[in-house]
């Protein structure tokens, strides 16, 4: 079996590329969605996208996360306020990376604290949609190295 990852886009990112250009790029989430469908295919991995505007959504999409190996995850607005998401990724138990388009830490207080920062492998912020494309590549990196080659039983 391949790999799978599942990327989970939160509040407003349907917005990308639509709105507020100067923060946020010139591309649209199905842009960034199809680049990432391209590397993960290179890399022999499957993918499935995710965007909801709801926590509870959100939260549900993490449950029924339990098939996929590893999670990418940019939570945006909630990452600043979410236990409930903290609360389902612990639950599933799945390894995840958190992502910011933008470098939270160079923004408003309100954003430099993050529900999840402390329980990710780790957070890649400020690259743009690179910050996704980085994700996948080192969830690549880090199945490898679990599990010793591209494809795994399971
Ligand atoms: O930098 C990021 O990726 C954020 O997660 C984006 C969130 C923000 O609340 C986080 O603090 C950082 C905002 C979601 C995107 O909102 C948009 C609004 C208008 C146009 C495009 C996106």
């Amino acid at each position: 079996m391949i790999w799978k990852v599942l990327v989970i886009n939160g509040p407003n990112m349907n917005l990308l590329g639509q709105r507020e250009g100067g923060l946020y790029g010139s591309l649209t989430l199905q842009d960034l969605e199809n680049g990432l469908e391209e590397r993960a295919r290179e890399l022999g991995m499957e993918i499935d996208f995710f965007q909801s505007n709801h926590e509870g959504e959100l939260v549900e999409r993490i449950h029924g996360a339990r098939g996929y190996d590893f999670i990418i995850i940019n939570p945006a607005a909630y990452t600043h306020t979410s236990v409930a998401i903290r609360d389902a990724l612990l639950a599933v138990g799945m390894p995840f990376i958190e992502v910011h388009m933008t470098n939270i830490y160079a923004r408003e207080g309100f954003r430099h604290h993050s529900y999840l920062s402390d329980v990710a492998v780790g957070q890649i912020v400020g690259l743009g949609p690179l910050s996704y494309t980085l994700a996948l590549e080192a969830a690549y990196s880090i199945l490898k190295e679990k599990h010793g080659s591209q494809t795994h039983q399971g």
